[in-house]
């Protein structure tokens, strides 16, 4: 049976430590879905399109191997996704105390709702600072993001940031 996990995120934009966390996972099992998902408690910066644009060619980049779908929802329940594709696992990324706080309920009505587990991965420490809010924060701002995220988001956001 093929082992086939989601990674989710707002991705806005995919950040290096996405990315980490996309590379790590894609070895860990047969199919990965990286799927970009409408927060609706964060304002976004870059459309949906453009996200998922951005993770693909990230992804391709940065030579990541494997059966990879780059896919967006926006439909309901994200374990609605994962049925939708036969998928029995979502990966997340684990920074601080902060976001276990706020994944731990989330993975536990998600297990409860439809028997999806959740993996949690650490970071790799030179990412784990890195947050999409940060480097729109400092894209905004006129800064460098060019140590946070792929060199195809640091071109888009100089692009987009431009007056
Ligand atoms: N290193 C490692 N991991 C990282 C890093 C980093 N530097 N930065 C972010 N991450 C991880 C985050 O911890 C998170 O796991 C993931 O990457 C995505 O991060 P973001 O910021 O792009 O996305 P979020 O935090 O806005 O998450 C949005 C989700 C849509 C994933 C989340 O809200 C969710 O799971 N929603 C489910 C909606 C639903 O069905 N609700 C009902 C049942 S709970």
């Amino acid at each position: 049976m093929q082992r086939i996990a989601v990674v989710p995120g707002s991705f806005d934009p995919v950040t290096l430590g996405h990315l980490d966390v996309i590379g790590r996972a894609a070895g860990l099992y047969d199919q990965l879905h990286v799927v970009v998902v409408h927060n609706p408690d964060k304002s976004a910066l870059l459309p949906i399109a453009q996200r998922v644009a951005l993770i693909e060619q990230s992804i391709s980049d940065a030579g990541i191997q494997g059966d990879i779908v780059v896919a967006s929802w926006s439909m309901g329940l994200l374990v609605d996704y994962c049925t939708d594709v036969g998928a029995s696992v979502l990966v997340k990324g684990i920074r601080s105390q902060l976001d276990v706080a706020y994944e731990t309920p989330m993975a536990i009505v998600n297990r409860h709702l439809a028997g999806v587990e959740t993996v949690f991965l650490l970071p790799d420490p030179a990412n784990a600072h890195v947050s999409s809010s940060l480097v729109r924060q400092v894209a905004s701002l006129g800064g460098d993001v060019g140590p946070y995220v792929p060199a195809s988001v640091a071109e888009y956001l100089a692009g987009a940031m431009t007056p």
